[in-house]
């Protein structure tokens, strides 16, 4: 499947390039010479990016040129950083990942090669991972002498449980593609340079959901799961009810009922 390049509504540093299928945008990490390391640069058109999306977009896949798809925090720009800026520049990297995390459409990362560190906390910004079988992912951060700064410590756990990130951070272990999927680092694996075909494939499918189902996935779902269980059972009811009085949904289910639309089993 190929990309057509699109002039994004903002302007992007050269470390980041994007391009658009119909209603799908792909954000490309094009620093590959440096394995995609994430500069401050980078990381503030990440946010340009997510903050204003071109128009009409449904889903967004986050690709990488070259093997890797991100070697984490630019290591050359830490250097020069006190304690107090080390704060500022944490703070920066929340933001700019809720706003992956918290935007209008879903997210999915094509993974390969290293997804390290920072490289990690992106990828768990987005909301669905697909992984080449030569993606690695390890949190080096105590090799560094340095700590996840990019809510890796809010979004990781949730993906494989404290004990796990634990470990990567303490012994510096590595999980391969398999294990990451089995423990659910990521949702899919494909084989290598397949990666971003069956990411785009997946955004295509879910551009044609409906807009309320996909915001209710991406934005009442994780807060259900975390809720008193009372409250998400209330938050879910209100969540269906708004969802089904759209329009868009009683067409749709009319057109199932009229013998018009897929059934699951078409799929
Ligand atoms: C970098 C970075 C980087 C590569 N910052 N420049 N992240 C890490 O500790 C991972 C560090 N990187 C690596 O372990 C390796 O580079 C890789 C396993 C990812 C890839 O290895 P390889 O052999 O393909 O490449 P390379 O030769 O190590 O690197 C190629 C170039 O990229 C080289 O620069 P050059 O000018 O010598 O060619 C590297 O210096 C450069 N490079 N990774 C800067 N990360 C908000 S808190 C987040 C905390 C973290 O992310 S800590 C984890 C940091």
């Amino acid at each position: 499947m190929s990309t057509g390049s699109i002039a994004s509504p903002v302007a992007l540093p050269a470390t980041l390039r994007v391009t658009r299928i119909d209603k799908v945008a792909v954000l490309t990490l094009a620093r590959p010479e440096k394995r995609n390391a994430l500069s401050d640069e980078t990381v503030l058109g990440i946010e340009r990016f997510f903050t204003h999306l071109p128009e009409r977009i449904a889903c967004v896949v986050i690709a990488a040129d070259g093997d890797h798809f991100c070697a984490g925090l630019d290591l050359a720009e830490m250097a020069g950083r006190d304690t107090i800026a080390g704060i500022q520049h944490s703070r920066m990297w929340h933001r700019v990942f809720d706003a992956i995390e918290q935007g209008p459409v879903p997210v999915i990362a094509a993974l390969k090669g290293a997804v390290v560190g920072g490289g990690l906390e992106l990828a768990a910004a987005a909301h669905l991972r697909v992984a080449e079988r030569s993606t690695f992912y390890a949190l080096p951060e105590g090799m560094r002498g340095i700590f996840v700064g990019g809510g890796g410590s809010v979004r990781i756990p949730r993906l494989i449980g404290v004990s796990r990130m634990a470990d990567l951070m303490l012994t510096g272990r590595r999980y391969d593609a398999e294990e990451g999927a089995a423990l659910g680092l990521s949702q899919y694996v494909a084989d290598d340079g397949a990666g971003l075909d069956l990411a785009l494939e997946l955004a295509a499918r879910i551009a044609e959901n409906a807009f309320q189902t996909n915001f209710a996935v991406i934005q009442a779902l994780p807060r259900i799961a975390e809720a008193n269980p009372r409250e998400g059972y209330l938050m879910e009811s209100m969540m269906a009810a708004i969802a089904q009085g759209t329009d868009d949904a009683k067409q749709r289910m009319q057109a199932f009922l009229d013998g018009r639309a897929q059934k699951v089993t078409d799929r």
